[in-house]
């Protein structure tokens, strides 16, 4: 995401760099450029006109100009100024005082509703929470079939109702009855999308409003559609009140426009980006992170946190204790390749690490996800004995194992070889700063 809109700027602040020292006339022109990418990244022209305004009363001040550094400081203004357009601060989902807190989902046909609905749900119940869905779109007839599975794959309870529940306002109410009942802290209730905002959809979803006194309007927009995004946004939340906002295909080559813009022009928060189409593809929304993503930088933390949640934290401290005994066995190593893959696609990764904006050649070299799975049925075809000692596994064997794996001896070869050198690499790691360092983070040094 951002991609685009990210290369533009770091172009600008390159040539910043170079300039040497910092003039009136030079910081007009980046300002003109930084102008144009933001207004190309499809971010709204009010929006661009604030921030730049904002940019240039910083920039331009003495201090700028005679700093060691100006360049910097100007990344650093512009990052302040697209922070404050993005919110500031994250903005956390809100609970009722007495349970169940309903979540009303709404927005556009298409936009993401139903997936972020289950999305959302294993998101509360990962953390802490109880949550129940309902599906309230009786129109199109796969709709709350579609939530079902939704539910049955995150394994989530669901309130499906009775052959009479026909109407939204009724299959809402048992719900919430039902989540009373059974304990569930949240409800989540998915509603039906229009092409258009249209007066019938907005009197059915005020109705509900009314009638459940939901603590969260939660619009969810597709951020691909860009300013029509923000638009929508708008006009729901004058005819609703929405209380928050989630833009989903962030994944996408969206222009990043729309998260530029939404939160300024609405005026309410954006609560989570949805990153792809998988359940635990959403991700808390921290203006500070977006900033610095947009601005090329990264999102480490990000990063830190997904690894968290996948890297088995048992694993990783005995993995630990094997690396600083250098006990590391090719066992080890298939370990280390699987929960690195429970991360995701590499390139997802990659997209999070800073500076990979910049580093176009490294994403170029596509990361073949073949290889690793090769790896993986390698490993799989050597005996116990074979894994624990590599130095037995000579030529006879190595045949074996290529054709067990069905991969050739040259694959054979050069996994030995990319383990031994892993294994040394991590025995340098294991003793000194580094190794303290990713034992920290509980990452493996893979
Ligand atoms: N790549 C990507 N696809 C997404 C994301 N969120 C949703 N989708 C996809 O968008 C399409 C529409 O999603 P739904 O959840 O059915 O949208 P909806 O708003 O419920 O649609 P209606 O109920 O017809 O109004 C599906 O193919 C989803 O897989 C996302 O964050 N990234
Ligand atoms: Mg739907």
């Amino acid at each position: 995401m951002f991609d685009n809109l990210s290369e533009k700027l770091q172009r600008v602040f390159k040539n910043l760099r170079g300039e040497g020292r910092l003039t009136a006339e030079n910081m007009e022109s980046a300002l003109r450029e930084i102008r144009v990418a933001l207004l190309e990244a499809d971010v709204n022209f009010r929006v661009v006109k604030q921030l730049i305004e904002a940019i240039k009363v910083k920039a331009m001040g003495e201090e700028v100009l005679t700093a060691l550094s100006p360049s910097q400081q100007v990344v650093a203004i512009v990052r302040d100024e697209m922070i404050k357009s993005l919110g500031s601060h994250e903005s956390k989902l809100r609970f009722a005082n007495e349970p169940p807190s309903v979540m009303l989902i709404v927005g556009l046909q298409g936009s993401g509703k139903t997936t972020t609905t289950g999305k959302l749900a294993r998101w509360l119940s990962k953390n802490g929470h109880r949550p129940l869905l309902v599906s309230v779109d009786v129109y199109r007839p796969a709709a709350r079939e579609q939530l079902r599975i939704v539910a049955r794959d995150i394994n989530q309870p669901i309130y499906t109702g009775t052959p009479e529940e026909t109407a939204p306002a009724d299959l809402a109410r048992s719900a919430r009855k039902e989540a009373a009942n059974s304990g569930r802290d949240v409800l989540l209730v998915d509603t039906a999308g229009r092409l258009h905002i249209d007066d019938q959809l907005m009197t059915e979803l005020q109705q509900l409003r009314e009638m459940l006194s939901p603590v969260e309007i939660l619009f969810v927009a597709d951020a691909m559609t860009g300013q029509d995004a923000v638009k929508s946004a708008d006009e729901f939340h004058k005819r609703l009140g929405i209380t928050g906002i989630i833009l989903t295909k962030m994944d996408g080559d969206a222009r990043g426009g729309a998260a530029l813009s939404i939160r300024q022009v609405t005026g309410q928060p954006l609560k989570f980006v949805g990153v792809g189409e998988k359940s635990d593809a959403l991700e808390v929304f921290y203006p500070d992170r977006v900033a610095s993503r947009i601005l090329g930088m990264g999102d480490v933390l990000s990063f830190i946190e997904k690894a968290e949640e996948a890297i088995d934290k048992r694993k990783a401290v005995e993995m630990q204790r094997k690396l600083i005994e250098n006990d590391f066995t090719l066992e080890d190593f298939r370990d280390q390749i699987r929960q690195i893959r429970k991360l995701g696609p590499l390139e997802s990764i990659l997209g999070m690490m800073p500076n990979m904006g910049i580093m176009k050649e490294l994403k170029n070299a596509k990361i073949d996800e073949k290889e690793i799975t090769n790896v993986v049925a390698i490993i799989d075809s050597m005996t116990p004995k074979e894994r624990a000692n590599h130095m037995i596994i000579n030529g006879s064997r190595r045949r074996r194992i290529a054709k067990g794996s069905g991969t050739s001896v040259q694959d054979v070869n050069q996994l030995l070889k990319q383990y031994s050198q892993a294994k040394k690499m991590m025995k340098s790691f294991s003793g000194g700063f580094l190794g303290k360092k990713l034992g920290k983070l509980k990452l493996p040094a893979f």
